[in-house]
């Protein structure tokens, strides 16, 4: 693998070698081309190589699953609304399905999305680019809950909990088994974008995404989705549950001391999915470079470059359809192919804020948001 004027000598690698501790073999394709990164719990990524449309058809979303998924009965099922609200709540499937539902696509990316392309190899699911999917989700705003909950004053985030549970292996830990949770800061919480999704892609959520309803938070990780959700609660303290403080969470220095930040909102990134690393594309032809890209929340995608000559030089792609924001942007870009030898590709977003992909990766992001600017390298002949 050629070195990169930037430093680094990733991505090149094919899907095999890209799996690291996976092993040569390479990993499982189920039927629908899902790739299984770990089988249980259930962890599948989307082929990325195979990006077609806006949606993400269900059948090929990603799959994060962190213990065994729980399998709720719509019936029994009940969302419990409490801590700080005036009135406590017990919603049924038919209660909450009664309430005002809001359909929007919204893109969802794992905070450890593209984690197999970093050197040295760090913790976690060894996924290459398919962690990240969009679908378009139905569901009642958590807003209009919170507001027949009436929140109290002095009430600063909520939190949503799903129905999953384990044991803590790692220390620290709390006695006893915990549920899967993340919380919001109430202002997030309040946004009206913010469902309790109750449907994908127009059909009943699949159990792997959530069943029956979860949470959808728009430009936010993925982690912050709470599926199999059973119980929000409203707290007058920040939450320090483990997959807020200790997993999902970063290193961030603030006046040069290093403090522990939950992982919030989506970093602008753009990835290839055409060619794929590894190709083989025809020489002194047109080719059509193909994308998605995306940004946290109240941004848009504003250009995406691509370099075809290992980032020696850059040239605007062109941005598909209408922006929607929380939704990833598709792009394209027509590059008429040069004689036969070896090319390294790049694609680098940037978003209404000016905030631009990084070239290098900050070692303080550890094993998440990984967004610097990975090169595709492919063979022209
Ligand atoms: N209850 C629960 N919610 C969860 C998770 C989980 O393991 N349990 N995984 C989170 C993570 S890390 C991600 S990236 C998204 C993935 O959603 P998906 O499986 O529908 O793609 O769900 C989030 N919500
Ligand atoms: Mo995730």
């Amino acid at each position: 693998v050629a070195a990169l004027p930037f430093g680094h000598a990733l991505w090149a690698a094919t899907e095999a070698s890209a799996q690291g501790a996976a092993g040569a073999a390479g990993p499982t394709t189920l039927p629908s081309g899902l790739i299984v990164r770990e089988s249980n719990p259930v962890n599948l990524e989307f082929p990325f190589s195979r990006l077609e449309g806006f949606i993400t058809p269900t059948s090929q979303f990603y799959v994060r699953s962190h213990f065994a998924t729980p399998k709720l009965d719509r019936a029994a099922w009940r969302l419990r609304v409490e801590g700080a609200v005036e009135r406590p709540l017990e919603l049924s499937y038919e209660e909450l399905l009664r309430m005002q539902s809001e359909t929007r696509p919204v893109t969802l990316e794992c905070a450890g999305n593209g984690r197999s392309f970093l050197n040295p190899p760090v913790r976690g699911v060894q996924w290459a680019e398919g962690a990240v999917s969009n679908a378009e989700w139905t569901g009642v705003p958590l807003a209009a809950v919170l507001r027949r909950a009436k929140v109290k004053r002095g009430a600063v985030e909520v939190v949503l909990e799903g129905a999953d549970t384990t044991e803590l292996k790692s220390v620290p830990r709390p006695a006893g088994p915990i549920h899967f949770a993340r919380s919001l800061p109430l202002a997030k919480a309040l946004d009206p974008s913010v469902l309790l999704a109750h449907q994908m892609n127009g059909a009943e959520l699949p159990v792997d995404h959530g069943f029956p309803v979860r949470g959808v938070v728009p430009g936010w990780y993925g982690v912050s989705s709470i599926k199999w959700l059973t119980r929000i609660v409203v707290t007058e303290q920040p939450f320090n549950g483990h997959f807020q403080t200790v997993d999902y969470a970063y290193y961030e220095r603030r006046n040069g001391l290093p403090s522990r930040v939950p992982l919030t909102t989506m970093q602008v990134k753009s990835e290839i999915a055409r060619p794929a690393a590894g190709e083989s594309v025809p020489a002194g032809a047109p080719y059509r470079v193909f994308g998605a890209a995306w940004t946290g929340d109240d941004a848009d995608i504003r250009k995406v470059e691509v370099s075809t000559d290992g980032g020696r030089s850059w040239s605007e792609g062109k941005l598909l359809g209408k922006s929607a924001r929380g939704a990833w942007r598709l792009w394209e870009y027509d590059w008429r192919t040069p004689s036969a030898g070896k090319q390294t590709l790049l694609a680098r977003a940037t978003d209404s804020r000016g905030r631009t992909q990084p070239m290098e990766r900050d070692p303080d992001r550890d094993n998440y948001m990984i967004t610097h600017v990975l090169p595709v390298q492919v063979t022209v002949r």
